[in-house]
């Protein structure tokens, strides 16, 4: 049956309120306006984002669908649509490129400005929503959702992948891959023989293991207060893991004595401003570089001390390791294909959509890298 220019109904996780759980209902979700992708979802992973968004940490609006890292089937287009058409695979994007604001235009730029970090995130770029419940209009997150099985996103936030893709793993290219693996190879470029230290092993910690790994870094320091994290992150390339909760000294010390003179490169992957102060002051004071891929908590500050800035390191924040969104995540799926990264370890429990209460408990229990949800 086509049910392009129709309304669809299906199944969709609701956070209803701040810190509830979430529910599955049924809703209905719009076709397509101008510039935007219907898009059955095939699978989408639990990020730390969705958690801290379902929390109210961050600035999603409620009632809202949540889920960003997701890959689907396109399954209608609506007007002045080109980069994808129905039957395409494609991974949804948290980070859209528009390619003509300033971002898009520079060089070096990802930050694509019609990713706003404000509330409008969870509408479409028309200020609405695609989504109604029982009558009440419901929310997107970050203009993408996809806990739910069909969704609408702005052809921006769209990135047309390999046919051949496995479409029940693909989803962490969506974000976990590039924003963990990509900040270690692309972003810090770390470099061959380096001392590495990574704060947070869950999904994001593992794959900036896997990047310092790939880069050939000859010492990685793994720190997590959940020691069941260790066994995964010494099989990823971890030389050395730390529980913060075991020392009296804070960690940043413990990483400065162990190096002698602190990491090349650290990677800050929890989202607390304690642990970015601790990942700054692991760096090398001269020339150790410090990556801030968490995302804190909404109007939280970072107090640097300040005579300590002029030595030299550098911070820099990093979301979806710095790539241009459309023009190159599709790539780490050819190279996924092609074997030249290796995702699979990352993937470490697939459940039905319908089982995404115990999603999360495994997930709040700290038994995941990576839960899927497959649809
Ligand atoms: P996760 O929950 O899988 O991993 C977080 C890890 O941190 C867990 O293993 C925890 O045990 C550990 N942890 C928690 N508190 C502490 C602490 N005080 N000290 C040491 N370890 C601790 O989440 P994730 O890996 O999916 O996401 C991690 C962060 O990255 C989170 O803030 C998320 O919002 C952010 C993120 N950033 C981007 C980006 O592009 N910058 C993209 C996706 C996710
Ligand atoms: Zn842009």
């Amino acid at each position: 049956m086509d049910t392009s220019d129709k309304t669809i109904t299906c199944r969709a996780a609701i956070a209803w309120a701040a810190n509830s759980t979430l529910s599955i209902e049924e809703v209905q979700v719009e076709p397509p306006k101008a510039g935007e992708v219907r898009i059955k979802l095939a699978s989408t992973g639990i990020c730390g984002t969705d958690d801290h968004a379902i929390k109210g940490l961050l600035s999603a609006i409620f009632p809202f669908i949540p889920g960003h890292e997701g890959a689907g089937i396109v399954e209608s287009i609506g007007k002045g649509v080109t980069s994808v058409k129905p039957g395409d695979k494609v991974l949804t994007l948290i980070i859209p490129q528009c390619r003509e604001c300033s971002s898009c235009l520079h060089p070096k730029g990802n930050f694509c400005e019609k990713q706003d970090v404000l509330p409008s995130s969870g509408l479409m770029l028309d200020g609405t929503s695609r989504f109604t419940c029982k009558g009440k209009k419901i929310y997107h997150s970050f203009r993408t959702s996809t806990f739910t099985e069909y969704t609408v996103v702005p052809e921006i936030a769209v990135a047309k992948i390999d046919d051949a893709a496995p479409m029940d793993k693909v989803s962490l290219i969506s974000c976990e891959v590039p924003t963990g693996y990509g900040a270690a190879v692309h972003s810090a470029k770390v470099t061959h023989g380096s001392t590495c230290v990574v704060f947070g092993l869950g999904g994001i910690g593992s794959a900036i293991v896997m990047g310092c790994k790939a880069s050939g870094a000859s010492r990685i320091i793994g720190v997590d207060i959940n020691e069941e994290k260790f066994p995964r992150a010494r099989a990823l390339g971890v030389t050395d893991c730390l529980n913060p909760q075991k020392f009296k000294k804070p960690v940043q010390q413990v990483v400065m004595e162990m190096t002698g003179v602190g990491a090349d490169f650290a990677f800050e992957a929890i989202g607390l401003s304690d642990t970015m102060l601790a990942a700054w002051d692991s760096c090398h004071r001269s020339y150790g570089v410090c990556l801030i891929v968490g995302v804190a908590p909404l109007n939280s500050k970072l107090s640097l001390d300040a005579p300590m800035i002029v030595s030299g390191r550098t911070m820099k924040g990093v979301c979806l390791g710095d790539y241009k969104t459309r023009d190159c995540i599709h790539h780490l799926v050819t190279d996924y294909l092609q074997n030249k990264i290796n995702i699979d370890p990352l993937v470490t429990h697939q459940l039905p959509f319908d089982q995404l209460h115990k999603a999360f408990e495994l997930y709040h229990a700290g038994k995941t890298i990576r839960c899927i949800l497959l649809f």
